[in-house]
């Protein structure tokens, strides 16, 4: 069965030091990288907005983590972060490129955030990844990165949704837990969704 890696936003601005820092985020890449070669194919998820992007807290003069209704959808409120071009948008210099990789880029519309490396989060528009897999004859993907709670939870699910049998590789995610217990209630949320939990080391 054809299997592929999704590596979602391993990127400068969700590392130490970064603009939206993810706690021990750099913890995932030496992983990433081993468990990398063992798949026909590795997909690389990109956060890539413009600097006018609504998801952030400065273009609208507020708070980081207010919550607004941003064209329908409850948009929690970011620090400026993966701004097209720049350093914090790039993959981190430690993780490796592997032969048969892809990259897909999202949060591009200013208009709507988008945590899933499939779909915005209106569901309106997508990145073309799901048909690529398909086309590819990928059956059965394998999920890590940043964050748990927001952008791998979200590719999880729409990939579920859209029929992979999905592994979420459980040591090669962390996430940001605004609120205690997040990334525990995410994981339970993908499992309800039918997810299969797995550790690095049984790939
Ligand atoms: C993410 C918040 C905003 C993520 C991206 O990669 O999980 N989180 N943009
Ligand atoms: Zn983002």
């Amino acid at each position: 069965m054809k299997r592929a890696l999704i590596l979602v936003d391993i990127q400068n601005d969700f590392l130490p030091e970064g603009a939206l820092a993810v706690p021990e985020g750099d913890k995932v890449i030496d992983i990433a990288n081993t468990v990398g070669k063992k798949f026909d194919l590795v997909i690389k998820t990109q956060d890539w907005h413009p600097a006018k992007h609504k998801s952030f807290a400065k273009n609208h003069n507020l708070e980081i983590g207010t919550i607004i209704d941003l064209n329908g959808l409850q948009q929690f409120l970011w620090p400026v972060h993966c701004v097209q071009g720049s350093k914090g948008a790039d993959f981190s210099e430690q993780l490796a490129s592997f032969e048969n990789e892809f990259i897909f880029q999202k949060g591009g519309d200013i208009e709507v955030d988008s945590y899933s490396g499939f779909f915005d989060n209106g569901k309106r528009n997508s990145t073309g990844l799901g048909a690529f897999l398909k086309q590819q004859k990928i059956k059965a993907l394998f999920v890590m990165g940043l964050a748990t709670d927001y952008c791998v939870k979200y590719t999880v699910l729409d990939a579920l949704e859209l029929g992979f049998q999905t592994h979420l590789i459980l040591d090669g995610c962390r996430g940001v837990n605004i609120n205690n217990g997040d990334v525990e209630s995410s994981i339970k949320t993908m499992q309800s969704a039918g997810v299969i939990l797995v550790q690095s080391s049984e790939i």
